[in-house]
């Protein structure tokens, strides 16, 4: 498949969704104006903690095979790359466990991520000296943008698994990527593309008035 069809989508734009939303940024709500920077609560101000894990998404959840995926990552790279499924695996894997924070306030603690570091991804492609900031193509059109040194964070996975078995669709499978330390809107599900680049790109949310960087420890929700 190349890199601009696009494989079945399944379900429609939530727009009352996305506006709903929107208008949720727009009234800073669930902003509790607590910081907590030292981490002296494992649960982050303005968060409760869930057991069971929700699935958010914009409505459409694209049905991707094993067959049918590919990751491209290019960009300022020396050596882009487009990887099948059992590229994928080939490459050395990882085992993290993390805490969930989303910016709606659910929060999930300790979430077990089978894939590869993202310094692995690193080592494999080479980022110029140009490269700053890292973004997310997925294949529900969702977009969400990081600046490199957050990607170089040495819990970032491209995650294929968690609690051992293979991500589900819902939750962004076959492969999505794990932001720990930020709100879990930067934790693109159903990833095809990994765009390293010397300029910043606001994705999805970020350009309807989610904040450029999604810090839970000083409520970085809103712009
Ligand atoms: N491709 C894609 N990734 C996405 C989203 C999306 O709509 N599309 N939603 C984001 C948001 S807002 C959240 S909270 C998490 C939800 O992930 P989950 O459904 O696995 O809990 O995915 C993030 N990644
Ligand atoms: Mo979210």
């Amino acid at each position: 498949m190349s890199d601009d069809e696009t494989p079945g989508l399944i379900g429609k734009i939530k727009d009352k969704l996305i506006r709903s939303k929107e208008k949720t940024a727009e009234e800073h709500r669930h902003i509790t104006g607590r910081v907590d920077r030292g981490h002296a609560n494992r649960l982050p101000p303005g968060q409760h903690l869930v057991e069971k894990w929700p699935v958010l998404d914009l409505g459409v959840q694209p049905d991707v095979t094993l067959e049918n995926w590919r990751l491209r990552i290019e960009g300022a790279v020396e050596n882009p790359v487009t990887l099948k499924f059992d590229d994928f695996l080939a490459l050395p894997q990882e085992h993290f466990v993390s805490d969930i924070h989303c910016v709606t306030t659910w929060s999930r603690y300790d979430n077990n991520w089978d894939g590869v570091s993202s310094k692995t991804i690193v080592d494999l492609v080479k980022p110029t000296a140009e490269a700053r900031h890292v973004i997310f193509h997925s294949y529900d059109g969702y977009t969400t943008n990081i600046k490199l040194e957050v990607f170089m964070e040495p819990d970032v996975i491209i995650a294929h698994s968690w609690e051992g078995e293979r991500l589900t669709r819902e939750h962004g499978g076959p492969v999505r990527a794990i932001v720990p330390q930020w709100y879990f809107w930067k934790s693109a599900k159903w990833i095809r593309r990994i765009e390293f680049s010397p300029v910043d790109k606001p994705g999805f949310w970020e350009e309807r008035g989610y904040h450029n960087d999604a810090d839970p420890w000083t409520e970085q929700r809103y712009s």
